[in-house]
């Protein structure tokens, strides 16, 4: 039986309370919602999903390390982090594997410490301001990269 590949989906600080507070910035559905989505489209698209959420920025270490070793890509929300993290930076730089980073809101129309983003140096591609769709997105475009059906 052909195993299919893994796309490690990493979700940081807060998203925990996704759907429960700031609707108005972050939408009503819940990373449980936006797990069952990603699990359903990777069913369509022949690939399995490992979606996570960590408060902690070792632990979101701990898994891109991981997925290194295991994970044909990586999509990630490193929420907070993304602006702060050098680390994360680090550790997503020793992967070979697509990393796509994506933002539910659009961060470049918020405040300006959000326009910054660390993991955009890791990152193939960057998705924001699409909602939690944008989880989908990134998922449909990462299929097409491990098929590589783009130019
Ligand atoms: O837009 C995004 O996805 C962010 O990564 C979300 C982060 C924020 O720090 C980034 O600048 C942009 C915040 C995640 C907090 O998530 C919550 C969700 C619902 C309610 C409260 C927090």
């Amino acid at each position: 039986m052909i195993m299919p590949t893994t796309i490690a989906i990493l979700n940081g600080p807060n998203l925990n309370l996704l759907g429960k507070r700031q609707p108005e910035i972050y939408g009503y559905e819940t990373l449980s919602d936006v797990e069952a989505r990603c699990r359903s489209l990777g069913q369509d698209l022949g690939l399995a999903v490992d979606f996570k959420q960590s408060n902690a920025e070792h632990v979101l270490i701990d898994w891109i390390h991981a997925a290194r070793e295991s994970a044909g890509g990586i999509i990630i929300n490193p929420a907070a982090y993304t602006h702060t993290s050098i680390a994360i930076l680090d550790a997503l730089k020793t992967c070979i594997c697509p990393i796509l980073e994506v933002h539910i809101s659009n961060v470049h129309q918020r405040e300006a410490f959000r326009h910054h983003s660390f993991v955009s140096l890791a990152a193939t591609g960057v998705v924001a301001g699409f909602g939690t769709h944008g989880y989908l997105l990134a998922l449909r475009h990462m299929a097409l990269l491990l098929a590589d059906k783009l130019a």
